[in-house]
């Protein structure tokens, strides 16, 4: 854990990119059951002979009371509701073109430095952090970079639900050690081309998203809007209940590239059970590490999962009475956007606080990871 002494960093400037896109949960639901049940009409005899499971029907209702979850935005819909397809349809980029994930990040990350009053010159460092990259080198920072005209370094890091949290987490280090002056930190979720819209269990989580923030030290920031970051705090601990086998050993195994396993899926009831008491543990110990009571922050930007789980962290922090703007969710809208709920959550939900009003920012999520921030309103 790291705590402030002097330099002071702060967050000066967030940006969402939103895609024009929307499924809802009744399109989805739609195209799933008709793709079941053509796979258990071109199955029966093996169904009723045990060597093959039903598949079984999704629900709307379901959906929403297990998740929160109404709708979500996709960067394409195509291919997603055709069940001849079940996943998005994206055209193959030329190396010379823009790569997509470069593209939303680019998008969010002007959004962010002119919240900040920041141009390209001002910045040193590009941090993307996401639950993926599309390809492994040249790394999509390094691409952003460019496109921007930034100059400095840049790098990708991957670790999942956290990756936000532990991307601010390496941005705050680099300003404290001095290796850099302002960095513009971007998470590029773009999640549907890995969500196996052909299992009931998952087919209804992820939406695509891009958000970006800019951190710097505070004697460089010009934004009226500004939080000082008072301390950051991670924790992982293995786990397989949250798990997708994609990457390049697949060549090698002869492995099937694209089998259900190379997909996200996960154990959702332990993770929720395993999860929950974990992330509420984690924000009171670092609360207290700075001497805060739960009861004191003004607000808590969660990661966005299901609000279920959020509802459980919060009932571990605060008990039963917590006002609803104490704990935003974006679910209804985005669904879960991987590592990048919690900074929408973040940036939709700030403008209310007043100086000196104390803010949480939590992910959690596979690895097991937990990453945390806490802010102050400056
Ligand atoms: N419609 C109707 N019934 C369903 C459906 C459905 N769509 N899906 C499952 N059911 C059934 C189940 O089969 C089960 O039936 P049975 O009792 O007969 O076995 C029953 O409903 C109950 O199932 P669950 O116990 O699984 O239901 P839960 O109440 O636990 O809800 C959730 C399921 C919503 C998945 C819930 O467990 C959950 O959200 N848990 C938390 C999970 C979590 O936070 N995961 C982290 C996500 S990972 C992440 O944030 C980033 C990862 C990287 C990005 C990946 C991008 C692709």
């Amino acid at each position: 854990m790291t705590t402030t002494s002097s330099p002071k960093i702060v967050i000066s400037g967030s940006g969402v990119w939103t895609p024009p896109n929307v499924v809802t949960n009744e399109e989805l639901v739609e195209s799933y059951n008709a793709y079941a049940e053509r796979f258990n009409a071109a199955h029966e005899a093996d169904i009723a002979a045990g060597k093959i499971e039903e598949k079984h029907l999704s629900s709307v209702r379901f959906i929403e009371k297990t998740s929160g979850i109404k709708a979500r935005y996709v960067y394409t819909r195509e291919g997603i509701l055709d069940i001849d397809r079940m996943r998005p349809k994206f055209p193959e980029r030329k190396d010379e073109e823009l790569s997509n994930q470069a593209e939303i990040g680019v998008l969010a990350a002007r959004q962010a430095m002119a919240a900040a009053g920041k141009t390209a010159a001002d910045i040193d460092c590009v941090i993307v952090a996401a639950a993926y990259t599309q390809r492994p080198y040249p790394a999509i920072a390094i691409e952003i970079q460019k496109e921007l005209g930034i100059d400095g370094f840049g790098f990708d890091m991957l670790v999942a639900c956290s990756a936000a949290t532990f991307g601010l987490h390496r941005a705050y280090d680099s300003l404290v050690s001095g290796s850099s002056k302002c960095v513009l930190a971007v998470n590029p979720e773009l999640v549907t081309p890995q969500v196996n819209f052909c299992d009931r269990d998952s087919h209804f989580i992820f939406g695509d998203v891009g958000t970006a923030v800019i951190m710097e030290r505070s004697e460089t920031c010009t934004s009226p809007n500004r939080y000082e970051i008072l301390s950051t705090k991670a924790l992982t601990r293995f786990s397989n209940n949250i798990r997708s086998n994609f990457g390049h050993m697949a060549y090698a195994t002869d492995a099937e590239p694209f089998g259900w396993d190379k997909l996200f899926h996960q154990s959702g009831r332990n993770v929720f059970e395993e999860v929950s008491p974990v992330a509420a543990k984690h924000i009171r110990d670092h609360l207290a590490s700075l001497d805060i009571k739960p009861r004191d922050v003004s607000r808590f930007w969660l990661h966005q999962a299901n609000i279920n789980m959020n509802n459980m962290v919060i009932k571990q922090l605060l008990g039963e009475d917590v006002k609803a703007e104490t704990i935003p969710t974006i679910l209804e809208r985005y669904g879960n956007t991987a590592s990048a709920g919690s900074i929408i959550a973040f940036h939709l939900y700030q403008d209310d606080l007043k100086k000196s009003d104390i803010g949480v920012i939590c992910s959690f999520g596979a690895g097991y990871s937990v990453g945390s921030l806490v802010l102050r309103k400056l």
